[in-house]
């Protein structure tokens, strides 16, 4: 044990009544939910990223953190990675996820780089047969390092096409070894800054056979967990290419590539993109793409993806309600990619973001639960859309009718639809009864 979180005790189940700030009031992991543990539902991954390498910075000042292991050495690294076991097992987390870049520092070359991360997964494995923390998701860190500026896949340069090849490769490497669920890919830098400096077409060709090796490496090394895009459509780059959840399906489908690759769904970049979050979940759902979330928020005034623990349960529970109904979660999960204030130095604090933000799914979770329940509201889509189950409809749903054969009958039967109301004020109040 180190002394991080000396004096803090596990988080533990208190029920709604209790005013104990360390203790979850609605995140109760064995209660049964339709039919499942909240536990299994839920899924829960802490994110290595924001909880231990975010320093604290804004464009207008440095570090504010002042955590033990910022030295960056291998030393530093071990000590981090004991740090982060113990938010874990706090939390009782079962998952995490990580990039490369947030756990081992740099090498000088590629080698020594590979060599220090693949030293990493061996404390990982050690720890996760230690605490049964088990790993939801790896990623590759292709946006930090000024090599990558201007694009990793979508580089002009080869040479830094390559390189994002061989990370990705290791990568995908470590996450298998340590039983990873899943292998994101998000592309901060695939994209562009001006399209004056920036052939489209070709950087997209290039961020397809990317994806496509990444695919086939996949098969040949035996994981079988899912490969993961992220959407979001700008920040850092002015335009990228994985814009939202419709752009990365035509993406997929145009390579062929929409069997083997879903999404992650973050709710800020779902806002950023001008979307709502349970929007995006439905769009997945809809094209069958649907793999996993990032449940962090943008701070609505400022715009910014700031990855703040989600605090709004109407929201969540809708983005939930969706998620039920695609099924579930199979290989995905619920992770953190969320970041702390930079004045909320305190260990302690990183308690409190990841409590409150378990408890806000929770709460979230079990309201689109009672949704589903109750059935008023899957009863009402039923009826609104029943018209398609008549044995017509259903003929020019399966184009067993053409123009022609539809305009005869619309004429022959004189047919006159009159409009009906569609009762958004009686569902928006129908949904507040569970929230
Ligand atoms: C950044 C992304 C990033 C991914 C993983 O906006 O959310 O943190 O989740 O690379
Ligand atoms: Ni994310
Ligand atoms: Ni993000």
């Amino acid at each position: 044990m180190t002394d991080f979180f000396k004096g803090l005790t596990p988080a533990k189940y208190e029920g709604p009544e209790s005013t104990n700030p360390l203790a979850f009031r609605h995140y109760n992991p064995d209660e049964i939910v339709l039919g499942k543990p909240m536990k299994e539902h839920l899924r829960f991954a802490v994110a290595y990223w924001h909880s231990f390498a975010w320093e604290g910075g804004d464009p207008f000042g440095g570090r504010t953190f002042d955590r033990p292991w910022f030295g960056g050495d291998m030393d530093d690294a071990r000590l981090k990675a004991d740090v982060a076991f113990e938010l874990f097992t706090l939390l009782d987390a079962p998952y995490f996820c990580f990039h490369d870049a947030d756990v081992r520092p740099e090498g000088e070359s590629y080698a020594k780089s590979v060599k220090r991360l693949n030293k990493l997964a061996d404390i990982f494995e050690e720890k996760i047969a230690e605490t049964g923390t088990k790993l939801l998701w790896g990623t590759a860190n292709l946006f930090s390092n000024r090599r990558f500026m201007s694009g990793a896949a979508t580089n002009p340069d080869p040479d830094v096409f390559a390189y994002a090849a061989a990370t990705i490769k290791a990568n995908m490497d470590v996450t298998h070894r340590l039983g990873g669920e899943n292998y994101v890919l998000w592309g901060g830098r695939e994209g562009y800054e001006t399209l004056l400096n920036t052939r489209v077409g070709q950087e997209m060709d290039q961020m397809a056979r990317m994806l496509s090796m990444v695919v086939d490496y996949k098969h040949k090394i035996g994981f079988e967990g899912a490969i993961l895009i992220e959407p979001k459509p700008q920040e850092p780059a002015k335009h990228q290419y994985d814009y939202d959840v419709s752009t990365v399906y035509g993406f997929l489908k145009k390579y062929g590539l929409e069997k083997e690759v879903k999404v992650n769904i973050e709710v800020g970049h779902a806002i950023l993109a001008g979307h709502t979050f349970e929007h995006e979940v439905a769009m997945a759902s809809a094209h069958g793409i649907f793999g996993s979330i990032d449940m962090n928020r943008n701070d609505y005034q400022s715009g910014w993806d700031t990855d703040q623990f989600p605090n709004n349960v109407p929201e969540v529970a809708l983005a939930y309600y969706h998620i039920l109904k695609a099924g579930g979660f199979t290989t995905g999960g619920t992770n953190f990619d969320s970041k702390l204030r930079r004045q909320s130095i305190d260990p302690e604090d990183l308690l409190h973001g990841h409590i409150g933000g378990m408890d806000t799914c929770a709460r979230g979770l079990k309201a689109a639960a009672a949704i589903i329940e109750d059935g008023t509201y899957d009863k009402f889509l039923e009826e609104r859309y029943a018209g398609w189950n008549g044995k017509e409809a259903q003929a020019m749903l399966k184009g067993e009718r053409s123009l022609e054969e539809i305009a005869a009958r619309v004429e022959t039967d004189d047919l006159d639809p009159q409009p009906r109301s569609g009762r958004q004020e009686y569902l928006e109040n129908l949904i507040n009864r569970f929230v």
